[in-house]
């Protein structure tokens, strides 16, 4: 199998190449491609050295090609990449909510996959780090409703986020002015609740993309859910508390029975131990660390919880290559065939 990564440079491509080295895929060949500015740079992989390529309009000779250089990029480059026989696992959001374009978490909908038409999308880092929490508890007590605030750190904004953070802070401490470029506001020692452009409803697209995702990953499309999204000064790993109302009633000990055996999750619900999911921990983690687990305090029978998930890899990365791994595992790797290509929107 040959695998290319398209933003190989970027926050989310350099760590698909990690989640790939460690993966179980042994690929015969594996390019790697971004911008001009980058070509001819190189990144290890399985003691060698990969020279970055410019990525250049028309096919790439992959079996599987993992995208993540933006939006605009995969929608201009993604049908060629098709017709010329490779399946495309996009991290961007520009083909999520399509009809013939399964929306993936392997943990959730796997068998979603296997119908694909050449491109299968990569849910955004802060669905996906909720949709896994959310999912084992779904199953069993159906969620009604679904409230969630998060604190989604720099990375979520690529390696630019991370760099003015770092910037940023040092100029705040050597008393210079810090300069938003990258967000709306300055960001060291502040948190900034805007996310993406604002929709004509007040919420941003960032909270709109967590409910139409979660709708179409679940298989629920009338499931209520509300987002505040929050950009937070920290440089990896977004964190959300989440409050669920159920069509069953839930207690905290049967979350927990549940939350400690799921796939993708890890129970971190230890408060008097001071043990709760924290970005610092969570970091570098491939699951999602799930705790403060409690009865709600508004919804009977319902639960408040909080999540932390690194937004780089179960967020992004991991899951891509997980799908690969599916995908590859099924026998889904397939060209399709030219009545089968996505028309797109
Ligand atoms: P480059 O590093 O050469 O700019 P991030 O999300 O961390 O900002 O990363 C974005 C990724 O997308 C990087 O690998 C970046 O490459 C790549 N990229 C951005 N613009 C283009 C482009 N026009 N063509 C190909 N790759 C691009
Ligand atoms: C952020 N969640 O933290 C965003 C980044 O739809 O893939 C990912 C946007 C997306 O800024």
């Amino acid at each position: 199998m040959k695998i290319a990564i398209v933003g190989a440079t970027g926050a989310v491509g350099v760590e698909m190449l990690r989640v790939l080295e460690a993966s179980t895929l042994q690929p015969s060949e594996v390019q790697l491609y971004a911008s001009a500015r980058s070509a001819g740079s190189t990144l290890p992989f399985r003691r060698r050295d990969l020279v970055v390529r410019e990525l250049v309009p028309g096919p790439i000779p992959a079996d599987v090609i993992l995208a993540s250089a933006g939006g605009s990029i995969s929608k201009a480059y993604a049908p060629d990449w098709v017709a010329g026989g490779s399946v495309v696992i996009d991290n961007s959001s520009a083909f999520r909510l399509d009809a013939d374009v399964p929306l993936v978490i392997p943990e959730i909908n796997p068998d979603a996959a296997l119908s694909h038409r050449g491109i299968i999308a990569n849910p955004n880092c802060t669905t996906a780090i909720a949709a896994v929490a959310v999912w084992p508890l779904h199953r069993a007590f159906g969620v009604r409703r679904m409230i969630i605030s998060t604190y989604q750190a720099t990375s979520g904004a690529g390696a630019k986020g991370m760099e003015e953070l770092l910037e940023g802070t040092r100029a705040y401490l050597d008393e210079q002015a810090v300069e938003a470029r990258t967000f709306a506001h300055a960001i060291p020692f502040n948190l900034i609740p805007h996310i993406d452009t604002f929709q004509d409803n007040g919420y941003t697209r960032e909270e709109m993309k967590v409910a139409w995702e979660t709708r179409k990953i679940f298989g629920e499309p009338n499931l209520r859910v509300s987002c505040t999204a929050v950009r937070i000064p920290t440089l990896r790993a977004h964190s959300e508390a989440i409050t669920l109302e159920f069509e069953r009633s839930a207690t905290p000990d049967e979350a927990r029975e549940l939350l400690g055996t799921a796939p993708g999750v890890e129970l971190v619900d230890d408060p008097a131990a001071k043990r709760y999911p924290m970005p610092l921990t969570a970091s570098g983690k491939y699951d999602v660390e799930v705790g403060r687990v409690r009865a709600s305090l508004v919804f009977d029978g319902g639960l408040d919880f909080f999540v932390s998930g690194d937004q780089l890899l179960k967020g992004a990365a991991l899951n891509a290559v997980q799908i690969a791994e599916l995908l590859h595992e099924r026998g889904a790797l397939r060209a399709v065939t030219s009545s089968e290509v996505v028309s797109g929107r």
